[in-house]
């Protein structure tokens, strides 16, 4: 089957060209000015802007926190993904504490496999340390799970320092890279105890226990870790000013370091939380929390002048009902944001429509660098001949608005609601084959992506 997507602008992370775009089977066949349609359907996508597939390197579907289970499966949410753009994800496998990889790695492939509608990778956690598990890690990499998380908070998954910088050592023999969420466990547990001693048990509590300082002094804690394993990690949603100045220390040393940020850092201020009503203030934990309007300048900043690498979701959704476990203590709510369908407007209206960076840095943010940095590239986050066809063809003058009634995640609330955007997706291409016209996303199969190692 031949497409033809005839009059686009064709954007990379290098700049955008007016260019037509035709799809053979599962690739892009050519890309230039005047292609011949031949025996191709042609799409007229005059006044359109052409993008490689998002890829969302920060998923959480299926997934268990604090005794319920992540609203969105791998059916719903790569469903909402698509709706959004986004043509592969890559999700977080979590095998249990004292479990082998490769068990985790078979429960994941359940949730997904024949499920999934786009294509997807998964991150495999290490959440403890033997001889098994090193060895395990070069039989993930061997399975094209190039990419590891490893967390610095929550009892149920963090690892021990020691045990995480052995880990960062044989990462860094395998070639493999991990992402590492940044938090101080131990003073947040203090912040956590006095707060709820002062009988302080509502959201508000959430952000004050969490606070940035927090954070920043986990990212210099990994990074000085990672600088003596001399091994390149991920900072997955960096928040705040404080960890940037930690990141930006770190790389005046010389180390490689990667910062993946999300689309609530960049919009949301922290106010949400102290709304009177409980359960409103509650659709917002997730963690980090969500930070001051002055951190959203400086990851703007970060982000416009390349210190910012990728802009993922951490998409991990619960409905209120769901949160409403957490209506008498705010520890009890669970935490995370739903959002893979919206990412791609959003960076678009506030992004670019709004001035603040290029095309091709929203190209760069979604598309190239994680395809890049997760081992994909040039089958994913570019459209070149013999890239995978995954095309979002983006409309900047069809206006709409984002409301939980018309979203496909499947969760009764959006952190957008009533947010107007500049523009929206006309349509999505999977490999080649239509995903999403206007919005109806169409009985489509994604497909497990093996990955290389890192590019970027
Ligand atoms: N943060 C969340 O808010 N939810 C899931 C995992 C995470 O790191
Ligand atoms: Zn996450």
């Amino acid at each position: 089957m031949k497409t033809l997507l005839r009059g686009g602008t064709v954007i990379s992370a290098q700049g955008e060209k007016r260019a037509d775009v035709l799809l053979e089977g599962e690739k892009v066949a050519a890309v230039g000015e005047a292609l011949p349609a031949g025996d191709a359907r042609v799409v007229d996508c005059t006044g359109k802007l052409l993008f490689p597939g998002f890829i969302d390197g920060h998923t959480h579907f299926d997934l268990e926190v604090c005794g319920t289970i992540t609203a969105d499966d791998f059916a719903t949410g790569s469903r909402a993904a698509l709706r959004g753009g986004t043509t592969m994800v890559v999700d977080f496998a979590a095998p249990d504490k004292g479990e082998t990889l490769a068990a985790g790695l078979k429960r994941w492939q359940e949730k997904s496999e024949g499920k999934t509608a786009c294509d997807y990778g998964y991150h495999m956690t290490i959440d403890d340390w033997n001889e098994d598990i090193s060895r395990e890690l070069g039989e993930m990499m061997d399975q094209g799970i190039t990419s590891f998380k490893m967390y610095m908070t929550y009892p149920a998954m963090m690892i021990p320092e020691g045990d995480m910088y052995h880990a960062l050592l044989r990462l860094r023999e395998l070639g493999g890279v991990a992402g590492v969420h940044c938090e101080n466990d131990g003073v947040i547990r203090t912040l956590v105890a006095e707060a709820k001693a002062a009988g302080k048990m509502s959201p508000g509590s959430h952000p004050r226990t969490r606070p940035a300082p927090l954070e920043a002094e986990a990212v210099g804690h990994l990074l000085r870790l990672a600088q003596l394993a001399d091994v390149p990690v991920i900072i997955v949603h960096l928040t705040c000013r404080e960890s940037l100045e930690e990141v930006r220390a770190a790389r005046r040393r010389g180390q490689t370091v990667y910062v993946e940020t999300c689309p609530h850092y960049l919009l949301l201020e922290d106010g949400v939380y102290d709304n009177p009503d409980y359960m409103e203030a509650a659709k917002f934990v997730c963690a980090p929390p969500i930070r001051k309007e002055s951190d959203q300048q400086a990851l703007w900043e970060a982000l416009k002048n390349g210190e910012v690498d990728t802009v993922a979701t951490d998409h991990c959704s619960f409905t209120t009902a769901q949160k409403r476990a957490g209506r008498y203590d705010f520890t009890k709510i669970p935490g995370g944001l739903p959002g893979v369908e919206h990412r791609g407007v959003l960076l678009y209206t506030h992004g670019v429509a709004a001035g603040r960076i290029t095309a091709s840095d929203m190209c760069r943010v979604l598309s190239e660098n994680p395809a890049k940095l997760y081992g994909c590239w040039p089958r994913k986050g570019v459209i070149a001949p013999g890239s995978d066809a995954d095309i979002v063809i983006y409309d900047p003058a069809a206006n709409s608005v984002i409301t939980a009634a018309a979203q496909t995640q499947n969760v009764d609330y959006t952190p957008y609601e009533g947010w107007e955007t500049s523009g929206s997706i006309a349509q999505v291409y999977l490999r080649g084959q239509l995903a999403v016209d206007h919005g109806e996303v169409q009985d489509i199969s994604g497909q497990f992506i093996p990955r290389g190692r890192n590019q970027l």
